[in-house]
């Protein structure tokens, strides 16, 4: 289901006062509102097309209704939620959940929704079915040749799809490791992976880059071959240029110190992306900026102060996705929470003037430091994010708007009630 331009448009009319007047508040205490709309409405973020349906646990999932069960029905949801809030111009697929029968057919949708397709996803942390070996001890570190080699022809294949697709990177997130101490060989583990994936960087186009997700602990629970930033770090610089870290935030021990991380791993020039979730207890892939909005604002100061020093261009140096998991939400209302928490995270970080921090840290001035940070992150940019909308052609308010329009009520009609996504 699409929207018309029309049904945007009667929108935003009947919201249009009271926006001017929020944005007019607003706009007169920062400078250079224009140049801060202009970033907001090129920054988008990558919507993954696992995130589309319902999430569970280990104890079960609570499917919702009308969810997409094809991989064009994906797309459709992701353009939908594009027309929405005009910031999620991109899918991150998952092989084998979205293998492409028709490639060709496949961009041109994109096109017409004006989608790109950012990272591909391997999956070598389940068992297929009809799949030869298996994943229980690992795939890429496992200390069988043939597991390996399966695990590492499956990761070419989902370059392939990506190819035929226009992607240009390859997400790897193991589940490797071991549940009980003296399991596993932690050497052997290590060096096994990093020959598999060298194997697998070596299949890579030369305008691809690898991007190397670390994670603590789970589904493993004693060790995880790629369980830290630092571990991440090192398969990355051994790998080479084309080898970055990525960071997701659900992906620490409690408590981690994430913007320090990332404002490091940028200074090496080995932060690749994000995957963009928020967490209580460790990897709940709950919504975006839902526990900790301050932590994720901290994140985007150091990005944006960490590319700025190097130069980069914010829209597309790094990879920006979200990962998480809707258990009890709808999922599309969901996704439009997350990409407004990780834009307004972005719009305060601009805020913070880098000159007057920076003489304050000279200055040892900790309490003028402290002002700075939380002035910009109390500032309420959200009438930005929503100029930033209008301008773009989106809606004012696109939870509001799904909402009036019954938009889920009209994909249970044209889906069914019990179409399920792909996925876990
Ligand atoms: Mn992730």
């Amino acid at each position: 289901m699409l929207l018309t331009k029309l049904q945007i448009e009667q929108h935003n009319e009947a919201l249009l006062k009271q926006h001017q007047r929020n944005f007019e508040f607003v706009s007169g205490c920062i400078p250079n509102a224009d140049a801060l709309i202009k970033k907001l409405i090129d920054f988008q973020v990558a919507i993954p097309s696992w995130a589309l349906g319902n999430g569970g646990t280990r104890f079960g999932r609570f499917a919702g209704k009308g969810e997409p069960s094809t991989l064009e029905q994906k797309l459709e949801d992701v353009g939908l939620l594009h027309q929405l809030n005009r910031s999620s111009g991109a899918i991150s697929l998952h092989i084998p959940w979205d293998i492409p029968k028709d490639a060709g057919a496949l961009k041109q949708l994109a096109a017409q929704l004006d989608l790109k397709f950012d990272a591909m996803n391997s999956n070598t942390f389940q068992d297929q079915p009809g799949q030869q070996l298996s994943y229980k001890f690992g795939s890429l570190q496992h200390v069988d040749k043939a597991v390996r080699q399966q695990a590492i022809d499956h990761n070419i294949e989902v370059i392939k799809y990506g190819k035929e697709l226009g992607a240009e990177s390859l997400t790897v997130w193991l589940a490797d490791g071991s549940c009980f101490p003296g399991q596993l060989n932690f050497r052997k583990a290590f060096n096994n992976t990093l020959d598999s994936l060298g194997i697998i960087y070596d299949a890579l186009p030369d305008n691809w880059k690898m991007f190397v997700e670390y994670k603590a602990y789970e589904p493993n629970f004693y060790s995880t071959t790629v369980g830290d930033w630092g571990q991440s770090y090192l398969f990355a610089s051994k790998l080479g240029d084309k080898a970055y870290t990525l960071v997701d935030l659900g992906h620490h021990l409690p408590n981690a110190n994430i913007e320090q991380i990332v404002a490091l791993l940028l200074n090496e020039k080995k932060l690749g992306g994000f995957h963009f979730n928020d967490s209580k207890y460790g990897d709940d892939d709950l919504t975006v900026g839902s526990i900790k909005p301050y932590q994720l604002f901290l994140i985007f100061k150091e990005l944006v102060e960490g590319m700025d020093a190097r130069g980069m261009d914010h829209t597309k140096d790094l990879g920006w996705m979200i990962d998480a998991s809707h258990n009890v939400k709808d999922p599309l209302e969901d996704l439009l929470q997350s990409v407004e928490a990780i834009k307004i995270a972005y719009a305060q970080a601009l805020l913070v003037d880098p000159k007057k921090l920076e003489a304050a840290q000279q200055n040892n001035d900790v309490v003028l430091a402290q002002e700075l940070l939380q002035g910009a992150y109390r500032t309420d940019v959200r009438p930005l994010l929503a100029a930033a909308r209008l301008k773009a052609g989106a809606a004012l308010d696109p939870i509001g708007l799904y909402r009036q329009l019954k938009v889920r009520e009209q994909l249970v009609k044209e889906r069914g009630e019990h179409a399920v996504a792909t996925g876990l």
